[in-house]
């Protein structure tokens, strides 16, 4: 018997020895309506290792706002009786992480290695993909390694629209900041396969790319996404290490020259919005904001895809000023989720990200909007919490189609109102 158990661990080990499992982890919901509640889930992230899943750590923590958070499994009863004690309203979200992790690649035509579009593809299929779209159609196309990561993994980005022999107005898009949003790169690379696939027929994507470009980074945080395949599926940031500390990674989305570090965000390596050691210290965060400071005068506008959360944002994130063309942002916002909903019913929040998500500093769409890029959206795809991070693979299409109306009202608007 004994050495049954120990056969069956020596197999485990062996089937993959860097991945990390997650049997019997749960994620809560508290819903804090008092300031009570606010404190009680203070005191919980001081005596337990929280993994918070939305809002992202416990600074942001405020009345009327869900909680969701992780708790590892030897924390769970203690935490689970503290909140029963409490009478809090609370639910389970997900009651063992471990079996929402392997369903998530639902795609019963699932293969490791061949690229689809309606299945979670590794950073090599990702990366294999880019090459030989952007090969298939260099008439199209064209790819800029923008630079490299922590690692050493190039980081691309794809040029889309129709050659005009000009140089056009283009739209930023990036996604894969956050290394666990999965749904982010799918969305990316479903818009490069759905812009030339619609060019020619779509009205709508034809003006788009006949008066415009698209620049599109299908992952920008390599090292991490590459991380949640290989060892670690709730990873978060970068990879990189940091000189005093075990703690590896910096919260690229809290890295950006935008009231860098003031609200939001941590200065503890530890922490998973750890805003790093100085603005733009993350290689991955310098690459895309040279690239972005080169081509200024062209970019109109900036697009960065996370989830989860259902949300249109847009600056400020920073501070709770409203930015200076609030009206017109709220107005192509609303458009934008209306449009959306109009697919499947995927209802959207939207606004100002200081009021509609949380206050937090160093995010991309503040700094882009800053630099003078006056249409910045930061979406948070689906879900609301049921799946989270692990979305299965059968919701990857009706996200990416609705995820498109809303994309593509965003750059129509622009493209008719160029300035
Ligand atoms: O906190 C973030 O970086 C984003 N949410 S997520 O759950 N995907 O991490 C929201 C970003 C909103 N914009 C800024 N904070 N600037
Ligand atoms: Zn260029
Ligand atoms: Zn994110």
């Amino acid at each position: 018997m004994k050495l049954l158990c120990l056969l069956g661990l020596v197999a485990a080990v062996l089937a993959d020895p860097a991945i990390q499992r997650f049997d019997g982890e749960k994620v809560f919901r508290l819903k804090p309506t008092s300031e009570r509640a606010v404190w009680f889930m203070r005191g919980l992230a001081d005596i337990a290792t929280i993994d918070f899943w939305r809002p992202d750590s416990i600074d942001q923590v405020a009345v009327d706002i869900d909680v969701d958070f992780r708790v590892g499994v030897k924390d769970i009863a203690k935490i689970q009786d503290l909140l029963d004690e409490s009478g809090l309203e609370y639910e389970v979200l997900i009651e063992d992480l471990q079996p929402m992790i392997e369903q998530q690649l639902d795609n019963k035509e699932r293969s490791a290695t061949q690229h689809s579009y309606i299945k979670y593809n590794d950073m090599d299929t990702i990366n294999a993909w880019i090459t030989s779209t952007v090969a298939r159609n260099s008439n199209f196309m064209s790819l800029t390694e923008i630079g490299t990561s922590y690692e050493g993994r190039p980081i691309y980005a794809i040029k889309i629209g129709a050659k005009t022999g000009r140089s056009k107005p283009a739209i930023f898009m990036d996604c894969g900041i956050h290394a666990r949003e999965w749904i982010s790169p799918a969305f990316c690379q479903w818009f490069v396969q759905e812009a030339i696939g619609t060019y020619g027929s779509d009205p709508t994507m034809t003006n788009i790319l006949d008066t415009m470009d698209f620049l599109v980074v299908p992952v920008i945080n390599v090292d991490g996404y590459s991380y949640t395949w290989s060892n670690n599926r709730m990873w978060r940031k970068t990879r990189s290490r940091k000189p005093g500390s075990n703690c590896r990674g910096v919260d690229p989305n809290r890295n950006w020259d935008a009231g860098w570090c003031t609200v939001g965000a941590s200065s503890n390596p530890c922490a998973e919005t750890y805003c790093g050691p100085q603005v733009e210290s993350e290689k991955e965060v310098q690459a895309i904001a040279n690239f972005i400071r080169l081509h200024k005068k062209s970019i109109k506008a900036y697009l960065t895809i996370h989830s989860y959360s259902q949300m249109c944002l847009f600056p400020y994130s920073y501070t709770y000023d409203l930015a200076s063309n609030h009206n017109e942002l709220n107005k192509i916002a609303k458009g934008a989720i209306n449009t959306l909903a109009s697919l499947y019913g995927t209802q959207y929040t939207y606004g100002p990200g200081a009021t509609t998500i949380y206050l937090a500093a160093g995010g991309s769409d503040d700094w882009a909007y800053d630099l003078g890029i006056k249409y910045s959206f930061t979406f948070e795809l689906r879900d609301t919490g049921r799946y989270g991070f692990m979305l299965p693979e059968s919701q990857i299409k009706p996200t990416c189609e609705e995820t498109m109306l809303a994309i593509k009202y965003i750059a129509n608007y622009v493209t008719n109102n160029l300035y």
